[in-house]
C-alpha cells in the first residue's frame, strides 16, 4: 500500500471559476508531485458511488447532485506523509473554519462547494485514486 500518496478532486465550482491552475500551483508549491491528472464529469451514479460512505448523512443527495453538476479535476499526489499534509494544505471542511494560507480559505464558497477533496486515510487514498485511474495512468 502506497503510504506516500493521496487523492484530490478540484470540485465543480472551482473548475467553473477558472481556479484549476491556481489550485494546482498551491499543491505543487506545497511539495506534492502530480502522479495522475484528468478532467472528467461524474454521472450522479458515479458521484454517489464515490461518496457512498456518506449515504446516510443528510447532505448526501445534495452533495451527489453538486459533484455531478459539472466537470471536476481528479489527481493522485505524492509526498512524504501525503494524506495528513494534504489535509493541512486544504484546511477545514467548512471554509469559515479554514486557516489562512489553505486552499479552502482561498477558494471555497461554502461547506458544500469547498473547492477540493482530500482523502482521509492511506486506505481511502488508494481506493479513490484507483476509482479514477488505471495503473497505467499513474506515474
Ligand atoms: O473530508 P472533507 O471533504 O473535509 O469532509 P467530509 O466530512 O468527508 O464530507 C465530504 C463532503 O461533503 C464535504 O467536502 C462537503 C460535503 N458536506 C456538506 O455538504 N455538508 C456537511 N455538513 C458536511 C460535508
Ligand atoms: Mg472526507
Amino acid at each position: 500500500m502506497a503510504t506516500n500518496r493521496t487523492f484530490t478532486m478540484i470540485k465543480p465550482d472551482a473548475v467553473q471559476d477558472n481556479h484549476i491552475g491556481g489550485i494546482l500551483s498551491m499543491i505543487e508549491a506545497g511539495g506534492f508531485r502530480i502522479v495522475a491528472l484528468k478532467k472528467v464529469q461524474l454521472t450522479p451514479e458515479r458521484a454517489g458511488q464515490f461518496y457512498e460512505v456518506h449515504k446516510e448523512r443528510p447532505f448526501y443527495q445534495d452533495l451527489v447532485k453538486y459533484m455531478s453538476s459539472g466537470p471536476i479535476v481528479a489527481a493522485i499526489l505524492e509526498k512524504d506523509n501525503a494524506v495528513a499534509d494534504f489535509r493541512t494544505l486544504i484546511g477545514a471542511t467548512n471554509p469559515a473554519n479554514a486557516e489562512e494560507g489553505t486552499i479552502r480559505k482561498k477558494y471555497a464558497k461554502s461547506i458544500e462547494a469547498n473547492a477540493v477533496h482530500g482523502s482521509d486515510s492511506d486506505e481511502n487514498a488508494q481506493i479513490e485514486g484507483d476509482f479514477y485511474f488505471p495503473a497505467n495512468e499513474q506515474f
